[in-house]
């Protein structure tokens, strides 16, 4: 390409050398596919995507579980200039109507299973274009449904890559936060390969010959990085699978496919810890890393006495695409955070403005080449969280004098449960949409591996006669129909009445420390 021109997706497959060509590039539930191939098949998805309508500069939503056809559609969006918006599978449908609507996306990719949902909100206005896996449909109640089968299958078309550049809008993902709805946040082209760059090749060091598995999904960042990014990046082979990722999903995955380099989340670690299984059976693993929420010091420990593998804890956010302080291969403090990766900058900034000395407390903000350029249409929270060329985090963190990093906590209300944002205002706007429950403050409280799960605390309706264990397990699965499932409570308490201020405010850090209840 031209010296000023750059596509990510064409920087991640272009220019493969003929030993890669012929190399596994993904392994899903079904089928495998060589890099040779996926080439062909990007360019083929790239050319249909066009001819069906959408247009360069179009935003595309992915809504798809994780199988080959994900890189091949998220690439081949990207390859044709048209932005995808890679979106949660788990979300009920208010959410993902929000995302439509927030994104004015002209069409959705969606996996099969969850077409009716897109059809039905595409009912009557029918703006969206709409393609699935494998199912050709010509009229689905009025809407035409395309088949990413057929856009691919058929004879390879060549198209040239989308003449975009190193810093022009490339994809978006979702972040949400305490209040308000969740936030567009849209990265530029040079991050997806910088990330790889920086973290993966540096840090997890990684090789043509790793094979990636990693049980945070494609539509996460984590994920993205994981098991796209980084195996193109040198040619590796990467599993993929639509299977919720259980302990025993991921134990059986490493050992079938011989996975080198897992990627986990520490409710994972722990879970898989807690099984009694043989860590001889991990052979194949070369190294395990976590992120999404701490990794407490004795998962991080336990694991290596047991598997006789490092794991190693980093933090990456949304914002900045993917992990910016972690720990390192042979340079390990369980516990922490970590070190700065090189190519990043850190600093933590005090309640009054100052930056922090070695062990003080404040508030991280980094800056990197993989930062997001802003929320989409939320010049505020942009403004917020991005100055200049400073992303906040929304973390605690102490830094000391080796300039290990350690997590203290986040500034706001939100909390990281098995790795993944929740907000207790919705969970407790959820558990007041339920008819038995007059008033519900949620909280988080620590579990036995030390792992953060929320808490509720419910004021029943008067009137209200029913076991509360029943309750509780109807509560549960409400919370699971109307917010995504793993938002669910792990405790219940029931109360006559909530501890508040003078002015009604209710005093969480009572309920956090459970006092006087
Ligand atoms: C928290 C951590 C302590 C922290 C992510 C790796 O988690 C990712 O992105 P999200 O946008 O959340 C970001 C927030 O999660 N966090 C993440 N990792 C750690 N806290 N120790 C950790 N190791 O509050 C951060 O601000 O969902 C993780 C790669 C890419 C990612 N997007």
């Amino acid at each position: 390409m031209n010296n000023n021109n750059y596509n990510a997706a064409y920087e991640l497959l272009a220019n493969k050398p003929e030993e890669v060509l012929n190399k596994t590039a993904f392994v899903d539930d079904y089928e495998s596919i060589k890099y040779s191939q996926l080439i062909k098949k990007v360019q083929s998805f790239s050319y249909s995507l066009l001819n069906s309508g959408i247009q360069k500069n179009d935003r595309i939503l992915i809504c798809m579980y994780d199988s080959i056809n994900y890189p091949i559609c998220f690439l081949g969006a990207i390859w044709s200039g048209i932005i995808p918006i890679c979106i949660n599978t788990m979300l009920p449908k208010k959410d993902l109507k929000y995302m439509l609507d927030d994104s004015n996306a002209r069409g959705v990719i969606c996996s099969e299973e969850l077409l009716n949902i897109f059809i039905d909100l595409n009912k009557g206005k029918r703006k969206h274009i709409l393609f699935s896996d494998y199912k050709e449909k010509d009229s689905y109640y009025g809407n035409k449904v395309t088949s990413i089968k057929s856009m691919i299958k058929n004879n390879f078309y060549q198209s040239f890559p989308s003449k975009t550049h190193r810093n022009s809008e490339c994809f978006w993902l979702y972040s949400s936060g305490s209040t308000g709805k969740p936030k567009g946040t849209i990265h530029v082209h040079e991050s997806l390969l910088n990330t790889a760059d920086l973290y993966a090749k540096k840090i997890l060091k990684i090789k043509k010959n790793d094979i990636f598995f990693s049980a945070a999904k494609l539509f996460f960042a984590y994920g993205l990085g994981n098991a796209l990014t980084f195996p193109l990046s040198i040619g590796g082979t990467s599993i993929l699978t639509k299977e919720r990722p259980t302990e025993s999903l991921i134990i059986k995955m490493l050992q079938k496919h011989n996975v080198t380099l897992f990627f986990g989340v520490p409710t994972l670690y722990a879970a898989i810890l807690n099984t009694k299984i043989n860590f001889k059976n991990f052979k194949s693993l070369r190294l395990a890393v976590s992120a999404g929420e701490a990794l407490p010091e004795h998962l991080c420990k336990k694991w290596e006495n047991l598997s006789g593998k490092q794991i190693l804890d980093g933090i990456g956010s949304t914002e900045m695409l993917h992990i910016f302080i972690s720990n390192k291969i042979d340079d390990i403090y369980p516990g922490s955070s970590g070190k700065l990766v090189e190519g990043y900058e850190a600093r933590i900034i005090k309640d009054d403005n100052t930056e922090a000395d070695f062990n003080e407390i404040g508030e991280l903000e980094i800056k990197g080449p993989t930062a997001a350029i802003g929320y989409w249409n939320k010049p505020e929270k942009t403004k917020a969280t991005f100055i200049k060329k400073w992303t906040k985090t929304g973390d605690k963190y102490t830094r000391n004098s080796l300039g290990v990093y350690t997590y203290c906590g986040r500034t706001d209300d939100m909390m990281k449960v098995s790795g993944q944002y929740v907000s207790p205002f919705e969970i407790e706007a959820a558990l007041q949409s339920h008819p038995a429950v007059l008033e519900a403050a949620v909280v988080g409280k620590f579990n036995d591996d030390n792992l953060l799960k929320p808490k509720a605390y419910i004021v029943l309706n008067k009137n209200i006669n029913i076991n509360h264990r029943k309750l509780e397990t109807e509560l549960t699965n409400h919370i699971k129909k109307v917010l995504t499932p793993f938002k669910y409570p792990r405790w219940y308490k029931f109360l006559s009445a909530l501890p508040k201020t003078a002015t009604g405010k209710i005093q969480r850090y009572k309920l956090r420390s459970n006092e006087d209840l």
